[in-house]
């Protein structure tokens, strides 16, 4: 079976990361994304808030699961069995660290990663600029699944 993994933040998830994460479900027989967690960041979104609206936003992909992760990505991926992380290229300025760590995690454990490149009308998109966007009232809908959307609004009245 070809496995990869999706990896990130997740914090929130994006029309971005959707888009990658269904192109690598087309590719791949079954694709776990992975919400990393990172406990020197505190997030908008807990780590369990964030696998909540990734599920419901992968819920039309059959092949696709939601887990969480705390360590080296590689370790993950060795107690898996998954030899594949699937990462999207915004541009140029994502490309000098994705390369950085793809290459230390096949020095750690020979596992490949692929890059994929985001669609035109995605690459300005990343989660920190549509919280921020978000926060100061503009409407960031269209660039996002809607039951994230839903629940960006929902955290940012609460912090009001
Ligand atoms: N279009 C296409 N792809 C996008 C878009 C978009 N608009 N937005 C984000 N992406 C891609 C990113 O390029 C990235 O590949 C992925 O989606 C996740 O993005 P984020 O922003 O949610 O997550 P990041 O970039 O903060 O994730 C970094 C990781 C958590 C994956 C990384 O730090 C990691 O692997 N950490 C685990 C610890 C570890 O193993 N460290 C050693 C690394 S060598």
């Amino acid at each position: 079976m070809r496995r990869a993994v999706c990896p990130g933040s997740y914090d929130p998830p994006t029309n971005g990361h959707l888009d990658i994460i269904e192109r690598a479900a087309g590719v791949f027989d079954e694709v776990v994304v992975a919400v990393m967690i990172n406990k020197s960041k505190r997030g908008l979104f807990a780590v369990d808030e964030r696998m909540d609206l990734l599920r419901t936003s992968v819920g039309h992909l059959p092949n696709v699961k939601v887990d969480s992760w705390y360590g080296l990505l590689v370790q993950y991926c060795q107690k898996h069995d998954i030899k594949v992380i699937v990462k999207g290229l915004r541009a140029v300025s994502d490309f000098d660290y994705e390369l950085q760590m793809a290459q230390m995690n096949n020095e750690l454990s020979g596992v490949e990663t692929l890059f994929m490149p985001t669609k035109a009308g995605n690459s300005f998109l990343s989660s920190s600029l549509v919280k921020e966007v978000a926060t100061h009232g503009g409407s960031v809908a269209h660039l996002l699944p809607p039951v994230v959307d839903e629940a960006l609004r929902r955290r940012i009245a609460e912090s009001r």
